[in-house]
């Protein structure tokens, strides 16, 4: 849907792939065409390069846009779109590749000039060798799988004993969920804030960063509050880093869409990972830069240079997005089924992006976000004041939804005081 509202402002006729569980999907019911690409289970329809393929073909699509998730980071499909001779609506297949290895892409960053977390440099493939690096940067070190990310293959080391367990438990799982049980080690870092920059390349070297988001308040690394600009950087800190991290990745030509993940504690910015494909909470930069990022996606796809300079980007007040979730409020517990009633809220700052109508039913087969609500507002304490107002007024009937969570929490002294890291919203959730 976000993807199609963009195509229609342009001009840009659509076609919908979907699984047969979303045959009454909203996106399939807006865009111009639909093909039915496979049965529910993703690995035959949305991870099915060759029917997607085979979709473009038979509707005669000039371009295709990989969405935020399923093959959206996948290098090998990339490159079978382009050879097929459609645009790739992202970015080149190298840099897809490069950045899906983290290993390879935090020694690429390092190069490139951004401060990492300090860690092996490299993978660690001997125990020795793993636990001199360990007792030099010192415990807690935390063993990552090259081949994961998003959180997944990690686990901490609080003193050396622990060190050789945790190194073969990362190289098993490793081995056993990507296939490669490269790992490495990292310092670990306590109450790290997360906090990523939007950047959009033109692929000839022209980066423009469109400030940052603050994305510390997550549950089992799934995002569920996400807000711009972060509450914790001043303008001098935010226009350094943006600064830096665009001049980083146009000494690749980066195309596209991108981000780069920081930890941020005691004042500094340490590069983890860099995802090379739109984000889910990409609208709260979008409301505060006022820029559509996936028409300029499309746009730098069909070879049209950025019509934008740094200076155009302008970022204005504050924005806060809730993931709204089809799970149950305090057991997240999965919430599929018929949608009821649906009352989305409304009015200035108000901006709800999702597929839900009345009489949809949510199936229980795919991610459970079925709504994004993002509001917009001149500063911070407004924001919340409006998210409330709209959290009160947004109905969804029939499922249980985390509505009732956002509420909750948005009225809680640390997050209107903004004091929060990546572990506040789990340790507020044992309680
Ligand atoms: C870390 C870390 C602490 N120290 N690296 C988790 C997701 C992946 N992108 C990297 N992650 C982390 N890497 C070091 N050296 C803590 C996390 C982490 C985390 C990071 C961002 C958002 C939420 C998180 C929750 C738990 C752990």
């Amino acid at each position: 849907m976000r993807i199609h509202r963009a195509c229609r402002e342009m001009g840009i006729e659509t076609v919908a792939v979907h699984s047969t569980a979303d045959s009454e999907a909203m996106h399939v019911r807006l865009a111009n065409e639909s093909v039915c690409i496979g049965p529910p289970s993703s690995r035959e329809s949305y991870l099915n390069m060759q029917a997607i393929l085979s979709a473009a073909q038979i509707s005669g699509a000039d371009a295709i846009h990989p969405g935020i998730g399923f093959l959206s980071e996948n290098a090998a499909f990339a490159e079978m779109v382009e050879e097929h001779g459609y645009a790739f609506i992202g970015p080149a297949p190298e840099h897809i590749r490069l950045m899906g290895d983290k290993i390879a892409a935090k020694e690429a960053i390092q190069q490139l000039g951004l401060s990492v977390v300090p860690g092996s440099n490299g993978p660690v493939t001997e125990d020795g060798a793993a636990a001199r690096i360990a007792q030099d940067i010192g415990y807690p070190v935390l063993v990552k799988a090259a081949a994961g990310g998003g959180g997944r293959g990690m686990k901490v080391a609080k003193v050396a004993d622990e060190l050789p367990d945790v190194l073969a438990h990362c190289r098993n799982e490793a081995a056993a969920s990507f296939g490669d049980d490269a790992v490495y080690i990292e310092k670990y870092l306590d109450r790290p804030r997360h906090i990523e920059i939007q950047l959009l390349g033109d692929g000839n070297g022209k980066v423009l960063h469109f400030g940052e988001r603050d994305c510390s308040i997550q549950r089992r690394h799934q995002k569920v509050i996400e807000e711009a600009p972060s509450p914790a950087l001043d303008a001098a800190t935010r226009a350094n880093i943006g600064l830096r991290a665009a001049q980083a990745v146009a000494k690749i030509c980066y195309r596209g869409a991108g981000t780069i993940e920081f930890l941020y504690e005691g004042g500094n910015f340490h590069f983890i990972e860099m995802n090379t494909r739109l984000q889910v909470e990409h609208p709260v930069s979008e409301m505060i830069s006022g820029i559509d990022l996936v028409r300029e996606q499309i746009r730098i796809a069909a070879g049209c240079p950025l019509n934008l300079e740094q200076s155009d980007i302008v970022l204005n007040g504050h924005a806060i997005e809730c993931r709204v979730v089809a799970e149950h409020p305090d057991t997240f517990a999965p919430s599929p089924g018929k949608v009821t009633d649906y009352h989305a809220p409304g009015g200035l700052g108000v901006r709800v992006d999702s597929q839900l109508y009345s009489g949809y039913r949510v199936p229980p087969h795919y991610d459970s976000l079925v709504s994004k609500l993002i509001v917009h507002a001149d500063n911070r304490a407004e924001c919340i004041m409006r998210l409330n107002r709209a959290l009160n007024e947004y109905v969804i009937g029939g499922i249980e939804t985390t509505i009732p969570l956002h509420q909750r929490l948005i009225m809680e002294q640390d997050f209107l005081d903004a004091d929060y890291d990546i572990h506040w919203l789990e340790t507020y959730l044992k309680i």
